[in-house]
């Protein structure tokens, strides 16, 4: 009886020195990163994270009771975090190579672009898996021109006899290509129409999503040399020294300023108004990137020179 209290109050302690070391340690290096949002790496650095599902009409989400496909699933799961589901019924690949471009155009720059499309091939005359292959490559091609990853998938399986075995041979062809492998969810993900999952299913197929987006954004995360979490991209980018933290010298570091202060690491008082960064930041609690005499600091000391 006595063992179990005493065991939780060690447990409690151990855990609070452990959260001390992690905000020792990592904290405040992680808290100004070119900064992951839900979990998952912005990885253009542009201050958001943008996800962009791209197929037909599994993507879509047909036959979902719920009526968000697997892409409204990743938006509940990812709440901070843009979700577009690109998903348009009945297409084959060699639209979505056209479409791509149209919709890539339309959205702001995905990080992650998924992308599952090829079952509606079948369909198409003179339909090879080599073409499809290639269409697929195009499409995801365009994930990675606004700085992020494209993603390609192997289709789900089917319960249609005749399709089933160009289902098979389009995952063949893409089994190098494909990073979420939809087809090892069975044939149990689907519905009564025996091509499209039902809800368990689209359940099944965002957890599997979710995984990869992780794992891949982990694998994938942009070089940032000097550890001041703003990537070497970013810093090529806005002329920044990325092998150095603070490449201005005003002891606020390159990711203090362009995310948590919003002033110019290039600059020693961004707003010019007479009085540095670092002053208005450490002393006066102002807003270094703002001239406006506009905060209570700001006018006290306006009031103490008159
Ligand atoms: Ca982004
Ligand atoms: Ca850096
Ligand atoms: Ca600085
Ligand atoms: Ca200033």
């Amino acid at each position: 009886m006595f063992q179990q209290p005493h065991k939780s109050l060690i447990a409690k302690w151990s855990n609070q020195i452990l959260l001390l070391c992690y905000l020792i340690f990592f904290s405040p290096k992680l808290a100004q990163a070119c900064p992951d949002i839900d979990g998952l790496v912005d990885m253009n650095c542009d201050g958001q994270v943008v996800i962009a599902a791209f197929g037909d009409s599994i993507t879509y989400g047909i036959q979902d009771s719920r009526g968000l496909g697997y892409p409204g699933r990743l938006a509940e799961r990812f709440p901070n975090t843009l979700v577009y589901n690109l998903g348009v019924p009945s297409e084959n690949t060699y639209s979505g190579r056209t479409r791509a471009a149209q919709d890539i155009a339309a959205i702001p720059a995905p990080d992650y672009f998924l992308v599952l499309e090829g079952v509606n091939d079948y369909w198409y005359s003179g339909h090879s898996t080599s073409a499809t292959r290639t269409n697929l490559l195009k499409i995801k091609a365009y994930g990675s021109l606004g700085g992020g990853l494209g993603i390609l998938s192997r289709l789900t399986d089917v319960n249609r006899t005749f399709q089933r075995t160009w289902v098979y041979d389009v995952n063949e062809a893409i089994k190098q290509d494909s990073k979420i492998n939809y087809y090892s969810l069975g044939k149990g993900i689907l519905s009564s129409d025996n091509i499209h999952p039902d809800a368990e299913g689209y359940d099944e197929m965002a957890d599997l999503a979710e995984a990869v987006m992780i794992e891949q954004g982990l694998l994938h995360r942009p070089s940032d040399i000097d550890g001041d979490g703003v990537y070497d991209f970013k810093e090529d980018l806005i002329g920044t020294n990325k092998y150095a933290v603070d490449s201005d010298g005003d002891t606020l570091t390159d990711s203090e300023e362009l995310f948590t202060y919003h002033s110019n690491p290039l600059s020693l008082d961004s707003d010019a108004d007479g009085l540095s960064d670092v002053y208005e930041v450490r002393t006066l609690g102002s807003n270094p990137a703002d001239s406006r005499p506009g905060s209570p600091i700001l006018q006290t000391i306006e009031v103490i020179k008159q």
